[in-house]
């Protein structure tokens, strides 16, 4: 729907009375204090972590490590872990890539998620072609084996990898480990519990990021079914592998929320998003907002480090481009963590154009926040006879206000004037997935 000035001054009439009872009950929230310098100092602020995948053919490059250890505090093994790397033939594990990951990690006090222990891809082929009872035991076996091996040495573990559909079913994939029976993943969580008690067990999946997709309401009815029945799952990863045809949902809020309500931690796993510049920057700056706006949401990995170094580098999807160089969309994911709240820091302008000299100030701080929605106030000083401006970016727009007499100069700019309720005013943004604050100024009428 496209909302014309006058049908959104319409709204925020109707709507004034009801909000002004929200608008009584409004938070306050403070700008976060100090601002860190690498991504995982930033994400530490609100006890959460920044990681990235590692390939083990690129530690001996220089730029890279040096990045790496800089910037993140939590290491996924790229490939490393996969069943076809640690368990080549059946019964001999190879763990030499994998240790050189996990080692390296842990020497700089970096903590890892482990990738992946079951997974209907890179099976190595000698289970590729079992089936049935025997390929449910060699499954469990290797789930049993590698979080074994690896126990007390990995913060959480992608369980099992992958195993719903694309498309409208909302089902599990067909695959050689699914056609054991339904109850493979079941079986799988429990095993690795068995093996690491101290491990967090996830379920990874892409296209798992809208709400309203089929994939992601599939996934949100197994959590629930193994919260319910007691099978041990402490968290869900999203890929959230996003380009143009698979964008940064508005919605991705609702649905990290959604899970976490099912009492699990949620966790961004392989982040990427194709692009370039204050687009890509934008979007990377969405999904930070949506993690920090969720409690349960304990961290963000990216999908590798440069360009360069990502699965589908001709997307320049990453933080860093082949030269090592911070990008935009480093700057903005840095920002959002450094405010901790989830939102961009207020913009407040003090203007003195007024002919009598003196000006005012408008200072914005935060309101209550829901899914789709949340409320700014306003409060003016230096003056009772004020003009504030309030710009909202897109897709965000304004659809209630109180305290004060609205104008619009365009559906993403307000002109805001006292309506004799004093020198404080409220409004209610509907976010579309952008929580940044609006920025404000005043001038003196
Ligand atoms: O980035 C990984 C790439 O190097 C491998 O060739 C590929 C093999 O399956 O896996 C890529 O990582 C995938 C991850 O393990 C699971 N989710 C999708 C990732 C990108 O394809």
């Amino acid at each position: 729907m496209t909302l014309t000035a006058k049908s959104v001054a319409r709204v925020s009439l109707v709507s004034t009375l009801v909000l002004a009872a929200a608008g009584a009950a409004l938070l306050s929230a403070s700008p976060a204090s100090g601002a860190a310098s690498t991504l995982g100092a930033a994400a530490q602020q609100s006890g959460r972590y920044f990681g990235t995948a590692v390939a083990a053919n690129k530690l001996s490059d220089s730029t890279y490590t040096g990045i790496l250890n800089r910037e993140f505090d939590m290491v996924t093994a790229e490939n490393e872990m996969k069943m076809d790397a640690t368990e080549p033939n059946q019964g001999q594990f190879s763990y030499g890539n994998a240790d050189r990951i996990v080692n390296q990690a842990r020497n700089q006090g970096k903590r890892v998620r482990g990738h992946a222990l079951a997974w209907h891809s890179q099976q190595p082929g000698w289970m590729q072609n079992m089936s049935g009872t025997a390929l449910r035991n060699a499954m469990l076996n290797h789930v049993t084996q590698v979080a074994s091996y690896y126990r007390g040495k990995i913060y959480a573990w992608d369980v099992v990898n992958e195993a719903f559909a694309d498309g409208s079913s909302g089902g599990r994939r067909d695959s050689n480990l699914q056609r054991t029976g339904n109850d493979w993943i079941e079986a799988a969580f429990r095993a690795a519990r068995a093996a690491d008690p101290g491990a967090k067990l996830c379920y990874n999946d892409y296209n798992t990021d809208n709400w309203s997709h089929a994939k992601t309401q599939g996934v949100y009815r197994m959590v629930q079914d193994f919260k319910s029945r007691g099978v041990p799952i402490d968290c869900v990863g999203f890929q959230a592998h996003f380009n143009s045809g698979n964008p940064v949902p508005s919605n991705y809020h609702t649905t990290l929320q959604n899970f976490a309500a099912l009492g699990v931690d949620v966790q961004i796993t392989e982040l990427d998003i194709e692009g370039s510049g204050s687009t890509q920057a934008q979007q990377y700056q969405g999904v930070t907002q949506a993690c920090l706006a969720v409690a349960r949401c304990t961290g963000i990995t990216v999908w590798g480090i440069r360009d360069t170094d990502s699965w589908r580098a001709s997307g320049t999807p990453l933080l860093f481009d082949g030269n090592g160089n911070k990008k935009a969309a480093y700057t903005s994911v840095l920002n959002v963590l450094n405010n901790g709240t989830g939102t961009t820091p207020p913009t407040t302008t003090t203007t003195t154009s007024n002919p009598g000299g003196g000006g005012c100030t408008a200072t914005y701080s935060e309101g209550e926040k829901w899914n789709d929605r949340f409320n700014g106030l306003v409060t003016v000083s230096g003056t009772d006879n004020w003009i504030v401006t309030v710009t909202v970016s897109s897709p965000q727009r304004i659809i209630a206000t109180w305290n004060t007499s609205a104008s619009w100069e365009s559906a993403n700019v307000m002109t805001a004037r006292p309506n004799g309720s004093g020198n404080t005013f409220g409004f209610t943004i509907m976010h579309g997935g952008n929580w940044n604050w609006p920025s404000v100024s005043c001038r003196v009428a």
